[in-house]
């Protein structure tokens, strides 16, 4: 009865279905975002078993792998169940069962909290992970632990799958079923499933790498997803659910070297993704109603979202957030494991949402031991300074560390050594009235009686308002913008692949090529004698290690109070006076030896175009 009244379903999604066809695809949102819940009988929807008895207890902690590891990897098809096909004589087979006799009041004893000794190791170590004082007792405690709304992947897994390994049923299993023809239906039935198992073990395992310790991860750079046509949710709209999926994968890209992209027609998709209820879209692991599970993934495979859980989008107060959800499963899919921290995605359990959570430091490296932290090369990079007025009337001067690629920018937060969440963000709408992309060089001038910020691109220059927070279009001196950067700075050739301005010179020094041009700022001319060879303006500590010509940007530092050469993944920080007070032998303006950009500023991460305007 129960399965029945859950199919009843079945005829609203066909309806739905039909409805969007016939009114096309823009008017059928409307019928799922403002749908009428009244036609879900509520009652009948199946609820998952509360885990109250001893047995429920054991049950969890075998499944969750608290007794011995799940081979879980494995369990995506080998054990997908194959139900009985009807004899064809139904008719003559056929009779009624007897009833049984069952007792009217249920005999509950005293035992009831009493697990078998073989569980309590087991169940010791869940309620420690969980914070609970290990009594090994099934205690009221222990039981809400256990009833939380919580992810279906074990929380211990079988570490390494065997290469190569061949499926095969036990003989007892087949022979059991060789009489009859169900039996031999079933055999076909495992052939297929087998051939598919193969089908993605040879899939996955394409996907490793051989011979690397870090060959549980996806090879490729580029992962394509996709939310399947059969595996909609019936609670949010399409289109919701695929911003939501399409955020959550952002989020791993902002702290990983992948990029994730939406694939709505190839055939090579590397995560599926799906919701269902009970058994669903061909998987082995059926949901079990409303409550407990809510998901489960498969490390480079599949998500599948229980929709009987009442899934929200990230702004909702109520219900499970899917994306807090979805970020977790993906990380699974990326092949992290649960991890019992306070503060992680991948805690097994659902935490009700904080309004903006992030993937945190730990949470950030356990991924990057899989794949990498980001390393990319930059356009400009500058520190922005910003006036703010306190509230006792006083102006305090901040700043923040912005890094330009192409057509997208990160804010760096040097305190906290990350970049702000959410980044990158288009360069277009971030900064009005420069151009969108491929800026060449920012520098501020910043003496006693200038302040000027300026953004170059090939011959042109860009004077940019703070206040207004945009590009001059004509500043004080009625000169329009933006301008011939030779009329501006007479003498300095243009383009420029650089510049930053040494406040105690007060000279701008702009990079072009090998050579470097020294402008004054008071004479508003060029230095005599320049251009010069950039290796002997600043020359190298070790002189094999300089970055010579073409950089990609100069800038000081008010972080590191210094000034910092960046080329290619790599940058190089200028000596300064102390540590010539020191070491004598240093020379003046001279460039330490190269290190990575990444090891000094963390998970500057690209993320696919496609989802670069997607924001909460
Ligand atoms: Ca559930
Ligand atoms: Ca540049
Ligand atoms: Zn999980
Ligand atoms: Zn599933």
């Amino acid at each position: 009865m129960e399965q029945f009244a859950h199919r009843g379903k079945m005829p609203v999604t066909v309806a739905i279905i039909f409805l969007m066809l016939i009114a096309g695809w823009s008017d059928s949102e409307k019928i799922f975002h403002n749908r009428d819940h009244s036609d879900f009988d509520v009652q009948n929807i199946p609820h998952a078993g509360a885990i109250l008895t001893p047995e429920a207890a054991q049950q969890y902690l075998v499944k969750y792998g608290w007794v011995a590891p799940v081979n879980w990897e494995e369990q995506a098809f080998t054990d997908f169940p194959v139900h009985d096909l009807a004899p064809q004589d139904v008719s003559q087979l056929i009779s009624e069962g007897e009833s049984e006799e069952h007792p009217r009041v249920s005999n509950s004893s005293e035992n009831e909290t009493e697990i078998n000794p073989s569980f309590i190791d087991s169940l010791k170590k869940f309620q420690d992970a969980n914070g609970l004082t290990a009594t090994g007792v099934l205690d009221s405690a222990t039981k809400i632990a256990m009833n939380k709304p919580r992810c279906g992947v074990p929380d211990f897994k079988v570490a390494s799958r065997r290469k190569n390994a061949t499926l095969s049923f036990t003989d007892a299993d087949s022979n059991s079923h060789n009489s009859s023809q169900a039996g031999a239906t079933q055999r076909r039935k495992r052939s297929f499933l087998s051939k598919m198992v193969e089908h993605y073990r040879q899939k996955r395992e394409a996907k490793d790498t051989m011979g690397s310790s870090n060959s549980k991860r996806f090879s490729r750079n580029t992962v394509k997803w996709r939310l399947m046509g059969e595996g909609y949710s019936m609670q949010l709209t399409i289109q919701q659910q695929r911003a939501i999926l399409a955020l959550a994968f952002r989020m791993w890209s902002e702290v990983v070297p992948l990029l994730f992209v939406e694939d709505l027609t190839g055939d090579d998709i590397d995560i599926r993704i799906g919701f269902g209820t009970g058994q669903h879209l061909g998987c082995s692991q059926a949901f079990d109603g409303v409550g407990q599970q809510f998901a489960h993934a498969w490390y480079l495979g599949d998500i599948h979202f229980d929709d009987d859980e009442h899934f929200v989008g990230p702004s909702s107060e109520h219900g499970i957030s899917l994306l807090k959800v979805a970020v977790h499963e993906i990380g699974h899919a990326l092949g992290l494991s649960h991890i019992n921290r306070e503060g992680s995605v991948m805690q097994p359990n659902y935490i009700p949402q904080e309004r903006h959570f992030e993937l945190d430091w730990e949470d950030r490296k356990a991924v990057q031991e899989k794949y990498g932290a980001c390393d990319g090369s930059f356009s400009t990079v500058f520190d922005w300074i910003r006036k703010e007025r306190t509230p006792r009337g006083e102006t305090v001067y901040r700043f923040n560390t912005y890094f330009f690629k192409t057509n997208w920018y990160w804010m760096y937060e040097n305190k906290s050594n990350r970049t702000r969440f959410g980044d990158p963000l288009p360069i277009k709408g971030g900064w009005n009235g420069i151009p969108d992309k491929d800026i060449d060089a920012y520098v501020h001038v910043w003496t006693w009686n200038i302040d000027a910020q300026y953004f170059f691109k090939g011959t042109q220059v860009w004077r940019y308002d703070p206040d207004k927070d945009r590009a001059f279009t004509e500043d004080w001196r009625k000169v329009k913008y933006p301008q011939p950067i030779a009329d501006v700075f007479p003498g300095i050739p243009s383009p420029v692949d650089a510049a930053y301005f040494n406040k105690k010179e007060r000279f701008i020094y702009f990079f072009r090529g090998n050579n470097v041009t020294a402008f004054s700022v008071d004479k508003n001319q060029k230095v005599e004698k320049f251009p010069k060879s950039i290796i002997d303006v600043f020359p190298p500590v070790d002189p094999n290690d300089h970055p010579r010509g073409n950089i990609d940007a100069v800038y000081f530092s008010y972080s590191y109070q210094t000034t910092f050469f960046i080329k290619d993944k790599y940058y190089w920080k200028m000596v300064i006076d102390q540590e010539r007070q020191t070491n004598s032998s240093l020379p003046l303006n001279g460039l330490w030896p190269r290190k990575k950009i990444n090891s000094q500023w963390f998970d500057i991460c690209d993320v696919h175009p496609s989802v670069l305007l997607l924001s909460t």
